[in-house]
Order: structure tokens, then sequence, then C-alpha cells
């Protein structure tokens, strides 16, 4: 009860302060709250943990190199059903929740989409009371902070864990050795077994920080286990000086280490072996707590390989049922791939990792054995299969002095994925088509899902006030009771409380771009939103390339009707991806020429939202009328901001792709526009190399004036970076069809414009928008990866067991 929390609360800040709520600071309210939470929430991870053991039951175990979780207190509150009371207790004390919350430093270990995505199934897994986990890296920085500076990208570290972090508990007794360098040989044992002799290994010591995953009130609470990299005692001798200990430490410092360089290379492949190898210690350690014997692990254990990063995890696996266990190949090889599953999340050639043989033979000689042996075979295996002997070439794992990190994870797992229908059957019918033919039933398709607990009932609360006052409060429990919502779409008390939801959300966004950057938007204007990271591909450009367009209309025409819009930015540029970062400066350049223009007259803005991350994605979200969702077709694998967007009522503007078809088809064709040609034509340009960006330039006078303003001086201070673009669509053919595009999606746009401007139409397409975005509920992607792939089952009769 709120009496109880009271005193509670008092008593720890007490205990732990030796203060009264009159003296203490948000900080040390914050730590309060966090550890009265962690004590409370502990004693169920440790019922979790038990019936967990005690059932034997399935685990699932999601390998992933980033989670993006952002801040947990208000989602732990929320799912530990302790949100309201904390609220009403705190402000008896004169608290506001809202500003212990601000203290914490968001959990930024990741750095777009496939990060969080992590994050919303670990919500997810623990809501729907399954048994699984995470694995991942504690990085002592997390994705970088971003500043801008003379309109450039600036990256500063962040520093996330200089405040302390109350969820996480460090588990020495469950530290691991991981063993890098040296050479090894196989000799026979007394069994006459050949067993691995290693010499001259670098020893490293695993150190796991467990945080509670706590599920959607019901009382279980997973884990995300993320290892640090020590120093063991024996080792210590070797690294007397501070420089030696911190090549040692770099280990899991930071997030995507530069790899323009082979240090920097060797460090992320040295990343990506350390938490695999430590992860799967662990599991197996685990395992052999139930006494079960080893040839049936799968029936206790999933593996899941999220992107290729993790893919070690099948060499690893293998040498730990080897070497460690006395399995045959073919024993080993059976258990491991019914463990492994595979995601995989882009079609991006660059993002399909390969490593030179050389430096996997120098850090990890026995996983490079092994890996030589799955190729070896797999060759071996194939050619009796197929005729044209080309498709092995194509599909083995070592090829041109290079390991092919996404064709170990397919050769090795029993089940492949991809994140939305069209990107599965572009992974079978073209990118991985080879695969697909050798093995076509691991091919399956899992459209990505979203935390709606997150993303609507904590982020957008004056939303969910009006949903439970309209259809109650199930859509809480079951987002799919959102359908209901549907009855009210001729409803203009319904509409009119949906829209004064989403006015006082803008006017929240509207205070904080005031507040941070300083520009003043008006909450009348269309709030027009494209968050995510910054891509060629994802074209940020064609969306620049519109405003520049209605900025050169208005000063054409400055008293013409322009019904006003306020473009709303947020991304980050990958620090080595120059292009990237010439985008930032052209949109933040334009912004200041556009935003100071008096022939504006403030009809048009653009704002560029410094260090996006999940938790200003919390407040931007909510306030969006329109989602930007403008990928080249066949390029977004599925988009995540498309959905949470569209769970708060904004209307999409999209190209068929990713997600966004999904989203087509939940809501109907009248209710989102599409735009822009189809992957088919995608393809049909590549195979018959006929676009010619250039004759879209001398055929068009929109896009020569809109491509002018770049080099011409219009937009000041981007003398090279405006070339650089100019230079990227018309001398180099414009590789994601900008020029294409643009004019179906002005066309699009004044669509929109138009719509907006009749109000109760734009509400209703708003509310069905809402109204069926709980298909895409992380929890219902995450029970068919539960039953498809993992074969694991929720906890039975959990809250009678306990205890
Ligand atoms: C990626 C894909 C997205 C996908 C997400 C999660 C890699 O994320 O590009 O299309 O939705 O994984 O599956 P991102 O681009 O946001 O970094």
């Amino acid at each position: 009860t709120k009496e109880q929390f009271i005193t509670q609360f008092k008593k720890r800040l007490s205990e732990k302060y030796a203060m009264g709520v009159e003296d203490a600071s948000p900080t040390e309210l914050y730590n309060t709250l966090g550890s009265l939470m962690h004590s409370a929430y502990s004693s169920d991870r440790h019922h979790t943990w038990r019936q967990y053991l005690l059932n034997k039951q399935k685990q699932a175990y999601y390998f992933s190199i980033e989670f993006l979780p952002g801040k947990l207190m208000a989602s732990n509150l929320l799912n530990m059903d302790w949100l309201e009371t904390v609220e009403e207790g705190l402000a008896e004390l004169g608290i506001d929740l809202a500003d212990l919350t601000e203290v914490e430093q968001d959990m930024a270990l990741g750095n777009g989409g496939l990060g969080r995505l992590a994050s919303c199934f670990m919500d997810s897994i623990a809501s729907c009371g399954l048994p699984g986990n995470g694995n991942g890296i504690r990085y002592e920085y997390g994705l970088f902070k971003q500043k801008f500076i003379d309109g450039h990208q600036v990256e500063l570290p962040d520093d996330w864990l200089s405040t302390g972090n109350v969820w996480e508990v460090r588990k020495d007794s469950k530290a691991v050795d991981v063993c890098f360098y040296g050479q090894v040989h196989l000799e026979e044992d007394a069994n006459g077994k050949l067993k691995p002799v290693y010499k001259n290994q670098q020893v490293l010591r695993a150190v796991p920080y467990d945080t509670g995953m706590i599920g959607y009130k019901n009382n279980i609470v997973n884990n995300m286990r993320l290892w640090s990299v020590e120093i063991p005692n024996s080792e210590e001798s070797k690294y007397r000086s501070l420089e030696e200990r911190r090549t040692i430490e770099d280990l899991t410092a930071v997030l995507y280490p530069d790899d323009s360089n082979a240090k920097g290379q060797m460090t992320r492949l040295a990343q990506e072996y350390f938490f695999v190898s430590a992860g799967i210690q662990s599991i197996v350690r685990y395992y052999h707590t139930l006494k079960e014997p080893i040839h049936r692990i799968h029936e206790y254990v999933a593996i899941h390989i999220n992107d290729t990063h993790p893919a070690l995890c099948i060499p690893e696996f293998m040498r730990i049922m080897l070497d460690e266990e006395g399995m045959s190949w073919e024993e080993a090889w059976a258990v491991t791939l019914k463990v492994m599953s595979y995601t995989n999340h882009t079609i991006m050639a660059e993002a399909m990792e390969k490593w030179p043989i050389d430096m996997l033979k120098q850090l990890l000689p026995r996983i490079y054995q092994i890996i030589e042996e799955i190729d070896r075979r797999f060759v071996e295996e194939t050619e009796l299969k197929v005729h044209d002997r080309s498709i092995i070439d194509r599909t083995r794992i070592i090829n041109h002095n290079q390991v092919h990190m996404a064709h170990l994870a397919i050769i090795g797992s029993h089940s492949i994925n991809g994140v939305a229908k069209l990107h599965s059957e572009l992974l079978k019918t073209v990118v991985l088509h080879d695969f697909y033919s050798l093995y076509p039933a691991r091919f399956n398709n899992k459209t990505n899902g979203i935390a709606e607990r997150r993303w609507l009932q904590l982020a957008n609360r004056p939303l969910s006030s009006v949903l439970d006052k309209t259809i109650g409060t199930s859509w809480r429990d079951n987002p799919e009771d959102l359908q209901q919502l549907l009855n009210y779409q001729d409803d203009q008390k319904v509409l009119n409380a949906l829209a004064a939801a989403k006015r006082q959300n803008k006017e929240n966004l509207a205070a904080l771009i005031k507040k941070t950057q300083d520009i003043t938007v008006s909450p009348d204007a269309i709030f027009d939103v494209q968050i995510k990271r910054l891509h060629a591909y994802k074209r940020q450009l064609l969306n620049l390339m519109h405003i520049i367009k209605c900025y050169q209309d208005i000063k054409n025409n400055p008293d013409s009707e322009f019904y006003p819009r306020v473009f709303i930015f947020g991304a980050k540029a990958a620090p080595s991806y120059a292009y990237a970062k010439t985008i930032i400066k052209c949109i933040n350049e334009t912004a200041n020429l556009v935003n100071n223009d008096p022939d504006v007259k403030d009809r048009l803005k653009i704002v560029f939202l410094e260090n996006y991350n999940v938790s200003l994605a919390e407040v931007i979200i909510p306030a969006a009328d329109v989602s930007e969702q403008i990928s080249l077709a066949s390029k977004e694998a599925s988009g995540t901001s498309n959905m949470k967007l569209m769970l708060n009522g904004a209307v999409t503007i999209a190209t068929l792709d990713g997600a966004n078809i999904e989203i087509r088809d939940a809501v109907g064709e009248e209710n989102i526009n599409i735009f822009g040609i189809t992957e088919q034509e995608v393809y049909d340009y590549y195979e018959s190399n006929t676009y010619s960006a250039v004759s879209y330039f001398e055929k068009d006078p929109v896009i020569r004036r809109v491509l002018e303003a770049f080099i011409d001086g219009t937009i000041p201070n981007i003398q090279s970076e405006g070339r650089e673009v100019f230079d990227s669509l018309i001398r180099y053919n414009d590789e994601f069809f900008v020029l294409r595009d643009f004019e179906s999606y002005v066309k699009a746009q004044e669509k929109i414009t138009e719509c907006y401007k009749d109000k109760r139409k734009w509400q209703k397409i708003s509310l069905i928008n809402i109204a069926n975005a709980g298909v895409f509920s992380a929890d219902e992607t995450v029970k068919r990866y539960a039953d498809d792939i993992w074969q694991i089952e929720p906890v039975t009769e959990y809250s009678s067991k306990k205890g």
C-alpha cells in the first residue's frame, strides 16, 4: 500500500544515506527507490530461477552484441505493478517521480533497431512468463553521446556507469575464463581420443553482471547477463604497466570499436568470442546442475544468435562438446544444430560479417580448426547433393581467405528467420537463395514487434488514459484489444479526446525542443518525424529534398498558402560513416537557413534533436503526426519505429518495405500513404542496369532546382558536403534511387497536408492506426519464437508453487 511504501522508503533512505526526504538530492532519492525495488524483485528473481531449475525447464538464451533498454526505473515499476502506488506515495512526500527517473542514465548498449528489439524481447519474454535470458557485453561506455558543433556531429563518450547502476548485480562466483591466442595441437589421450593441447594462451576473466528482466505483473524475473573483462589473479604479473592493463580492459570498453584498422578489428572479433564463450560456458555449467546426460542438452537449452555477431556460438559450442564433454564430432554436431537458431536482420552486404582467416587463426586457433572442419564437412556433404558446384563456392564458410559469419550461422542452425514477411521472402528468393535451396525447412519469418508497455503505457500516458476511458483497460494486458477502438471511429467525442491527448504530447515535445535546441515550434503545425539510424538506404536525404522543395516554394511565393510543418529528425551516424555525417551537416545547415528566414514566417521548421536515444524517442513518438518510413524498397528488413509511431496515432508515409507492408495490410490502403517503387522494380533496375539518375535531374525542373541548392550557395556552409551529396546522386548514379522516388514522395506529402486539414478525417485515420497496432506486440512475436524455434514453454502455476 501507499503507506507501507512511504514507511519503507523513508527507512531505506535513512539506512542508506542517514538522511530525511527534505535533505536528499534527486540522485539519492533515485538510488533509494532503486534499491528498494531491487530488494523487492530479487526474491521473485530467486523464485523464478528455482522454478526453472525444479521444473528442469528448457530455457532460451538470446545472444546479442547489443541491448538497448534505455531507462529501467519506470518500466520496472510498471511491470512490478508498483507504478501508481509509488507515484502517489512519492507525491505525498513532495517528490515527483519524473524528477527521479530523470536521474537514471540511458543504458545505451546498442545503436539502433537491432539492440532495441533485443530489449523489447527481454521485456516480452519475461511478461509472457517464458524462460528466456539475454547474454551480451557490459560495455563500460555506451553508444557515443552526439553533439552538434557548427552543424557537424561530434561524438563524446557515454560514461553511463559513472553514477552507478542500481539494477545490476556483479556475480563473482559465476565468473569464467576465456582464452585467446597461443598455439594448439591435437594429441591422443589415454582413451585414444584427440584432445587439444594449448601453449602460450592468454587467459582472461569474464565477470557477469546480471540485470533482472521483470515480467508484467506476473512475478517472473528473468536475467540479462552482461560480461565484463578482468585480468585473472593468476595472470596479474603478466600485465605490469597501466598501459598493458588498459589494452585488456579495452576489450569490453566500447561498443563497436573503430574497425577501420587491424587493431580495432581484432578487438571487435575478441569481443564477439568473449561474450559467446563466457555465455556458453555458463550455460553448460548450469546444465550440469540438472544432472542430465550431455547429449540431451538440446532438450533443455536453446541458443539464439541475434545477427551474425554471436555466430561463434556454433564453433564454441562444438569445442565444449568435443574437447570438454568428450563427444564425437557427429554427436556434437547433432546437438549443436538442435540448440542453435539465427536471425538475419538485414540484407545490406556491409553487415554480413567476414573475418580474415589469419586473424581468426591467430586469435582463436582452436575455434579456427573447428570452423575449418565444419566447412570441410559442409563441402563434402553438399557435393553429394548438388549438380552445380558453383553453389558450394557461394555458400561455404571459408572462401577467398575469409570466414563468412552468416554462412557459419546458417550452416550451424536449425532455424533461420527474417524479421518481416518481405524480408524473409527476399532471404529465400534472393539474398540467401542458395542456402534456401539446400535447407528449405530451416527458413521462416518472425515479424518484429515492440513492447507496447513501454511505447504506449509508459511513454504516452495521455493516450493511455483516453483508451482506458473508452475501451476499458484490457488492452494493457492484451494489445489486440485495441481493436475495440474501431467502434469509435465516428464518435466525435472520442476523436476529440484522442486529439487532445496528441496535443498535450505535442506541447510536451515543443517544450523539450525549446529547452534543448532553443527553437520555437507551434503544436498547431504538423509534426513530421523521422527517427532512426542515419543511413543512406533509410533516405533521410529524400526527406531533406522535400523540405528544400517546400522552402523554395515558399520563397518563390511567400504569400501562398502553406500549411505549417515541423520536420523532426533524430539520428546518429556511425563515427566512421562519412556520408551519413555529411547528411547530418546538410540537414543542420538547412535548418539554420529555414528556421531563421523571415519569409518563412514560421510555417516551416526543422528540428534535428541531438543525441537521439530511447528516452528521447519516448517523448518524440507520442507527439508525432506523421511517421516517415521511406527506405528504398527491399532495404529495410523490418523497421520498428514504424510500429511504435503507428501505435501512438501517427499516420505513416512509407515505401513498400519491411514491416510497412504489414502495417498497410493491418490498416488498409486508405489509412497509410504509400509511395515509390516496389522491391521488384528495384531488382528490375539492377538487372537491366537502366537506372539513370541524371535523366531525372535533366527532365524534372523541381529536382534540378532542389539539387542545385546543395551546390549554388542557397544553403550556406555546405560547400564540400553539398557537393558530396550532389555527386552521390548525379555522378555516382544515386545508389538508393532517391530521385526516382522523389516525385511520388512529394505527391504523397501533398496528400498528407490535404488530409490533415480535414481534422475529422485525419483523426479517424489516426484512430484506425492505433486500433490496429496490437498485432505488432512483441509478446506475440516472442511467443512465435518460443513455439516454432526455441520450443520453450511458459512457467506453469508459478504463483501456486511459489514459496
Ligand atoms: C536492423 C534493421 C531493421 C530491423 C532491426 C530489428 C538491423 O535495425 O535494419 O530493419 O527492424 O534490425 O530487426 P537498425 O537498422 O535500426 O539498426
